[in-house]
C-alpha cells in the first residue's frame, strides 16, 4: 500500500559553481524541481525547496589556477550570478546556499567525524601520484599523459576525452604533472573510504524490490550498479580546497567532493530552519522524520551519487530518511550537438534572461515540452519560435485575451452572471472538471511534461468554446446567452491561471492580477464559479507576444559564431608536403605585379578580374577565384601583389587568365592577397 506522508523535501542538484547554468541544467533538474515544489504549495501541502551551489571540488580549483585567482574567487563570482539567475528565471527555492558556509563546514565535518567514530568508515593506505617540486598530490585531473587504449597524448588521469574510456591515473603511459610539468612519482598516502559492499543486499532490497516505481532510466541504473560487486569509495582527497578531514593525521586532506555536496541539502535546510524557526520548525523534520518524503532532482550523471552513496551515507549515519524517489533525465541537446561548457556550445542562463526580458514563461514552456524525461532531447531555436507563436500566443494567449475583451467591451469588464447553459456548455465544463484529476495524476508521478500538455490542452478547449459560440455573433441577437458565454469563458481563464501556475508562474501572477483575484489554490482547479458575477477584473493585457524571425535568426547566428570560433581555436596548419628540389622551385616564375584594376565578373560570384602591370609595358589580365572575400575589390588597386607568371593560360567565364595570384588559406578558409612589404618595381622575380 502507498505510504501517505505528512510534508516532502524536494532538493534539486547542487550546480558546480564554477560556470553558470544553462538550458540542460534547467530542463534536466531545476525546471521539473520548481514545477513539483510549486505544485505541492499550491495544494497547501508542507514542502520544502532546498537549493544551493557546490562549490568544492577539483574544476574548481584547475579553473582558479587557470585564471590566476583562489578558488574562493571563482565561486564568489559564479555563486551570484547562479543565484540570481534561478531568482529570476522563477526557481523558487526556499533557501539558495553554498557549501563554502559555516554552517556546511561545520556540518558535513560533524557528519564525517560521526561515520568514523562509530567505525563506519575504513581507513586505507594506497599510492597516489605526487607532484614533488609542487610538493602536493595530484587529484586525477591534475594528471596527463598518452592513452593507453586510443594513444592520444592529452589523456586526463581519470578519463580519455578522445576514446571516451574512463582511466585511472597509474595506466596513463607518460604520466606528467599539469601543475609542474614533470613526471609524477607514485607514494603512500593514507584515506577513509565508505565501504559500499557492506549495504549492497540492503541497496537491493531497498532500491530493487522497493521501489520499482523509479523512472526506468534510474532504476536500470541502479540495477546495473547492483549487478557487480560494490568496492569501498574514498571518501577524502588529497587536495587543498575543501573541507578539512576533521580527524588526527588528516592534514592536507579534505572531505571527497560528493560525500559533502548532498549534505548540502541538509545543511541549507538547517539554515534556513535555524533563520526562520517558526516557518520551518527544525531542520530534523525535514531529513529524519519517517513522515517526510525525501525527493531529488537530478540529472542522469548524478544517479550513482544520489541511489547509492548518500544513501549509504545517510544509512551509516542512522537517523536519516531514505529518499522516496528520485526523477532523474536525461541530456538535452542543443541544435543537434551536444551541449558543452568547454566549446561553449549552450544557451546560458544569465544570457537568456539578459536578452529576452520578461519572457522567462517562454522558455520554461518550451524545456518542459521538451523535457528529456525518457530520452535524450533537443532544443532549436525554430521550436523555441513556433511554441511561442503557435502555442502560447495563439492558443493560451489568445483565448484568454478574448475572454477578457469581450468582458470589457459588452460588460465594462465586470463578470456577467450565467445563465441558463446548453448542453455545450456543459460538457466544456465536465471537460475542465476531469482535468483536475489528470493533470494531478500526472505530477504525482513526475510527468511533467505531458501535464503541461493537458493544461495545454484546456486552453485549446477554451478557445474552441468561444470560436464555435461566437459571442460577437450572438450578441445582436441574444445578449442574455453572450453573459452566459462569457461567465463561463471567465471561470475557463481563471482554471487556466490555476493550472498554469507551477509551469507558466510569471504568467499566471499577471493573469490573476488582469481577474482581479487575490490568491488560488489548487483546489480550486475544475471548478466554475471562481469568479462571482459582478466582479471587477482589471484592465486586459497581452499575455504572450510573437516572436520576429529577427530575434531567433540572431540567435542561429550566435551559435553559428560559435561554432565558427571553435573551428578556428581547434585550427592546425596542414601537414607540410613532399620535399622538393631547388631545381623543382626554380620552375615556378613568381613576379611581383601592380595592380591597376580589379573588378567582379560579370555573372561570376567567385572571380574577380586583376589587370596588371607587370613590367612588361603590356597589361598582363588574371583571373582569381576571391570575390567572396572581398566587398570592395577595388581597394586592391595599387597594392603590389604576387603572381605566377609562367602559369598556362586558362579561360575563366570567357576571359584568358595569364597566371595565378597568390593568397594566403586562412584558418576559416577565408583568402587573403599576398602583397609585398615595400614598394619593389613590377616584374621583379620572386626568389
Ligand atoms: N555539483 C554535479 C553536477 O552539477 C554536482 C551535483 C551535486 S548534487 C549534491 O552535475
Ligand atoms: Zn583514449
Amino acid at each position: 500500500m502507498e505510504k501517505k506522508f505528512k510534508r516532502t523535501t524536494v532538493t534539486a542538484a547542487l550546480p558546480y559553481a564554477n560556470g553558470p547554468v544553462h538550458i540542460g541544467h534547467m530542463a534536466g533538474v531545476y525546471v521539473p524541481a520548481d514545477i513539483y515544489a510549486r505544485y505541492l504549495r499550491l495544494k497547501k501541502q508542507e514542502v520544502i525547496f532546498i537549493g544551493g551551489s557546490d562549490e568544492h571540488g577539483v574544476p574548481i580549483t584547475i579553473r582558479a589556477r587557470k585564471e590566476g585567482v583562489t578558488p574562493q574567487d571563482v565561486v564568489d563570482r559564479y555563486h551570484s550570478l547562479i543565484k540570481k539567475s534561478f531568482e529570476d528565471f522563477g526557481i523558487s527555492f526556499d533557501i539558495y546556499s553554498r557549501t563554502t558556509s559555516d554552517i556546511h563546514h561545520k556540518f558535513a565535518a560533524d557528519f564525517f567525524r560521526k561515520l568514523y567514530e562509530e567505525g563506519k568508515l575504513i581507513e586505507k593506505t594506497t599510492q597516489q601520484y605526487y607532484d614533488e617540486e609542487a610538493k602536493q598530490f595530484l587529484a586525477d585531473r591534475y594528471i596527463t599523459g598518452e592513452c593507453p587504449h586510443c594513444h592520444n597524448q592529452g589523456a586526463y588521469g581519470d578519463q580519455c576525452e578522445k576514446c571516451g574510456r574512463d582511466l585511472s591515473p597509474t595506466e596513463l603511459i607518460n604520466p606528467k604533472s599539469t601543475i609542474s610539468g614533470s613526471a609524477p612519482v607514485l607514494k603512500d598516502t593514507k584515506n577513509w573510504y565508505l565501504p559500499l559492499n557492506q549495504y549492497q543486499d540492503w541497496l537491493k532490497e531497498w532500491i530493487l524490490e522497493g521501489h520499482k516505481e523509479w523512472r526506468s532510466n534510474v532504476y536500470g541504473q541502479c540495477k546495473s550498479w547492483l549487478s557487480m560487486d560494490l568496492q569501498p569509495r574514498a571518501m577524502t582527497r588529497d587536495l587543498d580546497w575543501g573541507i578539512p578531514v576533521p580527524v588526527e593525521g588528516a592534514e592536507g586532506k579534505v572531505l571527497y567532493v560528493w560525500f559533502d555536496a548532498p549534505i548540502g541539502y541538509i545543511s541549507n535546510t538547517k539554515e534556513l530552519c535555524d533563520k526562520e524557526p517558526e516557518k520551518w520548525g527544525s531542520w530534523e523534520k525535514w531529513w529524519q522524520d519517517e513522515d517526510t518524503r525525501l525527493v531529488h532532482f537530478i540529472g542522469k550523471d548524478n544517479i550513482v551519487f544520489h541511489c547509492i552513496i548518500f544513501p549509504i551515507m545517510m544509512k551509516a549515519h542512522g537517523k536519516y530518511i531514505m529518499p522516496d524517489n528520485v526523477p532523474s533525465n536525461e541530456f538535452l541537446n542543443l541544435e543537434n550537438d551536444k551541449i558543452s561548457t568547454s566549446r561553449n556550445w549552450a544557451v546560458w542562463l544569465n544570457e537568456y534572461l539578459e536578452e529576452f526580458p520578461g519572457k522567462q514563461d517562454v522558455l520554461r514552456y518550451v524545456l518542459t515540452a521538451n523535457a528529456p524525461e525518457t530520452k535524450d532531447n533537443n532544443f532549436t531555436w525554430k521550436d523555441y519560435q513556433e511554441r511561442n507563436n503557435n502555442e502560447l500566443v495563439a492558443v493560451y494567449g489568445n483565448f484568454v485575451n478574448r475572454a477578457l475583451q469581450l468582458t470589457k467591451k459588452y460588460w465594462n469588464g465586470v463578470v456577467p452572471a450565467c445563465g441558463e447553459m446548453t448542453d455545450y456548455d456543459k460538457q466544456t465544463l465536465q471537460e475542465f472538471a476531469d482535468v483536475k484529476a489528470k493533470v494531478e495524476e500526472l505530477l504525482d508521478g513526475f510527468k511533467f511534461r505531458d501535464a503541461q500538455k493537458e493544461a495545454m490542452n484546456l486552453a485549446r478547449i477554451g478557445n474552441k468554446y468561444i470560436a464555435d459560440c461566437e459571442p460577437w455573433k450572438v450578441w445582436k441577437t441574444d445578449p442574455k446567452r453572450v453573459e452566459t458565454i462569457l461567465n463561463i469563458s471567465l471561470q475557463l481563464t481563471a482554471n487556466l491561471a490555476i493550472a498554469f501556475e507551477p509551469f507558466l508562474p510569471f504568467s499566471s501572477a499577471k493573469l490573476r492580477k488582469m481577474l482581479n483575484m487575490e490568491s488560488f489554490e489548487w483546489e480550486q482547479l475544475g471548478r466554475t464559479d471562481l469568479l462571482a458575477a459582478g466582479h471587477q477584473l482589471a484592465e486586459p493585457e497581452l499575455l504572450f507576444e510573437k516572436i520576429e524571425d529577427s530575434v531567433i535568426e540572431a540567435q542561429v547566428q550566435k551559435l553559428l559564431d560559435t561554432k565558427k570560433a571553435n573551428e578556428q581555436a581547434q585550427w592546425k596548419p596542414a601537414a607540410i608536403k613532399d620535399t622538393v628540389s631547388f631545381e623543382d622551385f626554380q620552375k615556378l616564375d613568381i613576379r611581383v605585379g601592380l595592380v591597376k584594376a580589379c573588378q567582379p565578373v560579370p555573372k561570376s560570384k567567385k572571380l574577380l578580374q586583376f589587370t596588371i602591370d607587370d613590367g612588361t609595358g603590356t597589361d598582363r589580365t588574371i583571373c582569381s577565384g576571391i570575390a567572396a572575400f572581398y566587398e570592395k575589390p577595388e581597394e586592391l588597386v595599387g597594392r603590389r601583389i604576387l603572381f605566377v607568371a609562367n602559369f598556362a593560360t586558362r579561360k575563366m567565364m570567357g576571359i584568358d587568365s595569364q597566371g595565378m595570384i597568390l593568397s594566403a588559406v586562412d584558418s576559416d578558409e577565408s583568402l587573403s592577397v599576398v602583397t609585398t612589404s615595400k614598394d619593389v618595381k613590377p616584374g621583379s622575380q620572386v626568389s
